[in-house]
């Protein structure tokens, strides 16, 4: 057994972790206590990485089509590729678009690449679908894309703004210290959100702002602070739309909380006035002179565990590396440093203009990394369009089948988590290792290497790297320049660095804590923008994340314990706009833009503002037939920062019917053809499929092989159909229904693969002497239900910490103790209106 300390995989809190390697792909992960980002602590997903190091669906070797090549022929043919078009072509038309997950060395040989040797800055990042409002808010306000606070901020702060931020969900370690710092001073917890989240309900006070309304909330507040005599006088047009009542009460906390924080995140940058709205936020801080000291500031929160990273070494087309700009001084000192023989001259395509040159053949060429753009951008379908239709698609990934790896021409295995060795940056600026765990599986590479290969290929000389510190070492060399231009951006003491000393790196901040300190800020007039409403699509679509979900789920989607939480994909709806367009909860929806269509299981809920419904974003072609949420949004972006309004788009709903629905158990991956809908989640063992169709059930298509058992539920309208192995164990199970309701399917989806349950058991889905039922999973670690929690508070557990005291539920990671407190709450409602 060995212990190696590293950086979560997943978001941008940028947690350190002791990872205990057991096996040759096993390992116990425990949050590391030192790491002053989490201080111990993890989230769910954080927790249970270990279930996603195996090597299933991992791709292991170059493919060129489905043909297994050398490294050798891939490279060859990539950098062959890549110099026919530049020759035929020129630089232009050739781009990549690359990812916050890759590492900051990655990142780094990627943009040199392009932007000093190909000599186009057409390269791209999905950051911009994630921070690049912020970045440009940051350029406008502060002359350069930095953080002005830490974490350490939240903890001394006595307000806590969160603006498009559910933090509970997504920065789950955030919310925690949040909570923390609210036990030990009081801090008020203020959520503005259209959506009443789960982050909202902890909080002090919820406003719920329409959608895209922040410019015009923030401006309102800085006039209200001007008329209190709290902040300078600037005019600034705002309007609210809040009842009164909420509004007085939003500004009376800003008036009397000087240490505030107001942190931002996608709910401000995915909209066509993302920039403003992180300038109106940074606005009523300057005015109010709350920057720079301890416990305020405005805190732009990245999403991808090297989103900052990605920023810092130039991955977005508008930037050159090291926080440059493209002057001529700016291009000149980048081209000597580099010693570049064909450096770009001025920014590239932004992501939705990139993505629409591949599709009218001016980009031919089309290097993919670390992102999965047929899910994840908006307007998908024209997306895929534009991949099917370039010439030569390279797709860099870890994964053998993702959706965009299907338009690929070339696939490259890259290492992934656990097996990559480098460094991220967090929210906060904090430069954090990652290590490697296991050995390179296959013929796998780092990416960074790869890139280089290519360069070599390609003839260019400065790509010849031996290790991730060689490529640290020429980075924080580079800052020299960012130093020559006034950047604060600064790690020229890291530069002769001994590979033993990079190996050995602590976590550490550049810039310090408040590094906009004593130098030029300046307040940005904004105004607040409508946008037309069209009557055929009446409601207003929101798109986001859910607690246990990463992105396009390659990863997170493997693992059964985090499956639990939401196992499908759900359309949010207000009741009043579900009755409106007759849908109920529970059955199969539609919603339908000017872009695209895509179907969900509906989930009726107050907690949705009335007009306005929310999907996730997560669904892929490979894990259902619907819920595509990326289908959907149109492919407008904020004209400042080119980042799409993923939050707002006009949409209708309406019902989808189906003649049965079913669920289905199987050991292996299958995708069913001809449904209405079909969905996956994974089990113990296999996979649990829901389905809903016309016409036949084919249950030959749907079962494998196997002695197969059935029962015919008249009553129920249920036909029910096990198949048992050669061993006796049951390998798969189907159950449909036309005009009922299906049984729960946590039991039997627990007994896939074994042998112990009798064969009316199995077809009753129960036991003999069934256990209490615990209800739906709220405690995914101690796999404790809702049901367990309210007994628990039916025998006095009166607190979420009594709860953790009475059944252990949120007493790990903790990320379902908002959960645990709403049950609390509405059992304290239920018995209240009990006793009238
Ligand atoms: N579990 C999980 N965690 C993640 C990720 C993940 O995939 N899963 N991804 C990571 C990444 S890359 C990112 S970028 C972050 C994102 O983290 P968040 O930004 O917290 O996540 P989202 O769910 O995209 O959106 C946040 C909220 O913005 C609200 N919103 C929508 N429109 C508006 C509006 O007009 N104004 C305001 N004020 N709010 C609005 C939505 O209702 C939503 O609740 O999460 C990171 N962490
Ligand atoms: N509707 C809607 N759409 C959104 C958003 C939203 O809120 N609403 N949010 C947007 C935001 S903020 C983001 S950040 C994007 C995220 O969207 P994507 O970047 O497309 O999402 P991921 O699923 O994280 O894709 C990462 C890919 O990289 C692979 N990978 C993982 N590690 C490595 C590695 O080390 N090397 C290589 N080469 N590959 C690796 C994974 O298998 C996966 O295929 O989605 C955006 N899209
Ligand atoms: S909050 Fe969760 S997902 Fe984010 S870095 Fe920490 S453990 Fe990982
Ligand atoms: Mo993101």
């Amino acid at each position: 057994m060995r212990e190696v300390r590293t950086t979560c995989a997943y978001c941008g809190v940028g947690c350190g972790i002791r990872a205990e390697v057991t096996g040759e792909r096993s390992v116990t992960i425990r949050g590391d206590a030192e790491h002053p980002a989490n201080f111990g602590k993890l989230c769910s997903k954080g927790t249970h990485l270990g279930e996603t190091v195996g090597l299933d669906g991992r791709l292991l070797h170059p493919m060129i089509g489905e043909r297994r090549a050398g490294w050798d022929e891939a490279i060859g043919l990539v950098a062959g590729k890549m110099r026919d078009c530049i020759e035929q072509h020129g630089p232009d038309s050739v781009a990549l678009y690359v990812s916050g997950q890759l590492l900051t060395e990655d990142y780094y040989a990627a943009n040199k690449l392009m932007k000093g040797f190909v000599g186009s800055a057409n390269i791209d990042t999905n950051s911009r679908l994630c921070m690049a409002s912020a970045v440009a808010a940051h350029n406008r306000a502060f002359g350069e894309d930095v953080v002005p606070v830490t974490y350490q901020d939240l903890d001394e702060a006595d307000l806590i703004l969160l603006v498009g931020s559910n933090t509970a969900w997504c920065h789950p370690v955030i919310w925690q210290r949040i909570e923390a710092a609210r036990e030990a001073r009081g801090t008020k917890i203020v959520v503005i959100d259209p959506r009443r989240t789960e982050t909202a309900e902890q909080a002090d006070l919820h406003v719920p702002v329409k959608p895209d309304g922040d410019v015009g909330l923030f401006n309102a507040l800085l006039s209200d602070m001007v008329r209190r005599g709290l902040a300078d006088p600037i005019p600034a047009m705002g309007e609210h739309g809040l009842s009164p009542d909420v509004f007085a009460a939003l500004a009376d906390l800003v008036a009397a909380h000087p240490r505030m924080v107001t942190v931002f995140s996608m709910g401000a940058n995915q909209s066509v006035a993302g920039s403003d709205k992180g300038n109106a936020i940074i606005n009523l801080h300057l005015a109010m002179g709350r920057i720079n000291a301890p416990g305020m500031g405005p805190f732009s929160m990245t999403g991808q565990p090297n989103a900052m990273g990605g920023r810092e070494v130039g991955g977005l087309a508008n930037m050159l590396a090291c926080h440059l700009g493209f002057s001529e001084a700016e291009i000149s000192d980048v081209s000597d440093f580099w010693q570049a023989p064909r450096m770009c001259s001025g920014p590239g395509l932004k992501a939705v203009d990139l993505f629409r040159a591949v599709h009218d053949g001016r980009v031919k060429f089309l290097w993919v990394m670390a992102t999965n753009p047929a899910v994840s951008m908006p307007d998908a379908g024209f997306v895929r369009e534009a991949l099917a239709r370039c010439e030569t698609v390279v797709v860099s990934d870890v994964i053998a089948d993702t959706d965009t790896a299907k338009f690929a021409q070339v696939r490259l295995p890259a290492l992934a988590w656990g097996e990559k060795d480098g460094t991220v940056t967090n929210s906060e600026r904090r430069i954090s290792r990652q290590r490697a765990l296991f050995d390179a599986p296959g013929e796998a590479r780092s990416d960074w290497a790869i890139i280089g290969e290519v360069a070599k290929a390609l003839g260019f000389a400065g790509f010849d790297w031996t290790s991730a510190a060689d490529v640290f070492r020429e980075y924080a060399a580079m800052t020299a320049v960012s130093v020559k231009h006034g950047k604060v951006l600064d790690l020229t003491d890291r530069a002769g660095l001994s590979d033993a000393d990079y190996d050995a790196m602590e976590p550490f901040l550049w810039g310090g804590r408040h590094p906009m300190a004593g130098r030029a800020m300046a307040l940005v007039p904004v105004e607040p923008r409508t946008r037309a409403v069209d009557p055929a699509f009446p409601l207003r679509l929101n798109t986001g994340r859910y607690r246990d979900q990463w992105h396009t789920m390659t990863r997170t989607g493997l693992s059964p314990t985090l499956a639990q939480h939401r196992r499908e994909p759900l359309l949010e709806v207000h009741p009043d706009d579900a009755a409106s367009a007759r849908i109920i909860d529970g059955t199969l929806a539609r919603v339908v833009t000017a872009s695209g269509a895509s179907a969900f299981r509906v989930l009726v809920t107050e907690a949705q503002g009335r007009g306005q419904v929310f999907v996730p974003m997560h669904w892929s072609d490979a894990m259902a037939s619907g819920g595509r949420g990326n289908l959907l949004p149109d492919q407008s972006v904020d004209p400042v920062s080119g980042q799409p309004g993923f939050k707002n788009n006009a949409c209708r709903i309406e019902p989808v019917a189906s003649d049965w629905r079913a669920f289905l158990l199987r050991k292996d991956v299958i995708v069913p053809d001809g449904l209405v809908w079909w969905s996956r989640s994974a089990v113990a063992g296999g996979w649990l499929y829901e389905l809903a169709g016309d016409g036949a059930v084919d249950a030959d298509v749907l079962l494998p092989a196997g002695e197969r058992i059935e029962a015919v539920d008249m009553a129920r309208g249920m036909r029910r159909l096990a198949v048992i192995d050669g061993a006796g164990a049951l390998s798969a199970a189907l159950f449909v229904t036309r005009t009922g309701q299906l049984p729960s399917r946590d039991w039997i989806a627990g007994q896939l693969g074994t042998s112990g349950a009798a064969l009316p058991e199995l077809l009753a889905a129960r036991p003999s002497t069934p256990a209490p039922d615990r209800g739906p999973v709220v405690c995914v670690c101690h796999g404790i239900g809702a049901n367990q929690i309210l007994a628990a508070a039916e025998a006095g557990a009166g607190s979420v910490a009594e709860v953790g005291r009475a059944c252990g539920a949120g007493t790990n990671c903790g990320s379902c103790r908002p959960a645990i407190a709403r049950l609390l709450r509405e059992w304290n409602a239920d018995m209240t209106e009990a006793a009238q």
